[in-house]
């Protein structure tokens, strides 16, 4: 008898501990039902949400890209190991992505023409959780200026993909960078790039894996200097 009363006591106990944690996750998806392309959630661009995924959910969103069209870059965040799946309006698939963001986190990036485009996540693990969804439009050409800080006047400047190429032309060309000014390169995309530069004595600097969402600057100083 003693141990058929304890029961009832330990499981109120542990609805206590489990019930919270439990209904917030289940409320934490205020887009549901989502699980097909008629059922999408509009997003802006420029956007993150918070969502919820379970083994064989499907969340589908709808993202419209101005006429002039762009760069995305939709990636998932979070703990979960998600997936990504892009379509466009017909629903023909034009990519997809498991790992290629932070962790097991989805990546998908690339330009698009203008129009109506489909996003679905879904669930790559067996466990259920909450994950974010970010949408960012990006520039098709970021410029990056560079700042000459290292006293000395820079006569050669090369730029190239991190994930390999050749440095190609000097982008001075005839021109010679001072110390104390800065020149603009328009970056064929978003993404890694590296970054060489050659001074007057000879001497070079080589910047690599530079990260250029967007226009950004950098300041090249003396301590950038290859040995
Ligand atoms: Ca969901
Ligand atoms: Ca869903
Ligand atoms: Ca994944």
């Amino acid at each position: 008898m003693k141990n058929i009363r304890r029961y009832p006591v330990l499981a109120v106990i542990l609805c206590l501990m489990a019930a919270p944690g439990a209904l917030a996750q289940q409320n934490a998806d205020w887009n549901e039902p989502n699980d097909r392309q008629s059922q999408a959630t509009p997003m802006p661009l420029n956007a993150r949400v918070e969502a919820f995924i379970s083994p064989g959910d499907a969340d589908w969103y709808r993202i419209m890209l101005p006429a002039q069209g762009g760069y995305l870059e939709i990636s998932t965040g979070g703990a979960q190991d998600t997936l990504l799946s892009l379509y466009d309006a017909k629903g023909n698939e034009l990519g997809s992505d498991d790992d290629s963001g932070e962790n097991s986190n989805a990546l998908l990036y690339g330009t698009l023409a203008g129009g109506i485009y489909y996003i679905e996540v879904s669930c790559y693990s067996w466990s259920s959780g909450a994950y974010s969804l970010q949408i960012l439009a990006l520039p098709e050409h970021p410029l990056l200026s560079l700042l000459n800080a290292t006293g000395y006047t820079i006569y050669y400047l090369y730029v190239r993909p991190s994930e390999g190429g050749g440095w190609g032309n000097d982008l001075l060309g005839y021109d010679t960078l001072w110390t104390g000014n800065s020149f603009d390169i328009s970056l064929n995309g978003p993404g890694y790039w590296d970054l060489m530069a050659v001074d007057e004595d000879n001497d070079s600097y080589t910047i690599y894996g530079l990260y250029i969402q967007t226009d950004s600057s950098y300041r090249l100083t003396i301590g950038d200097i290859d040995w």
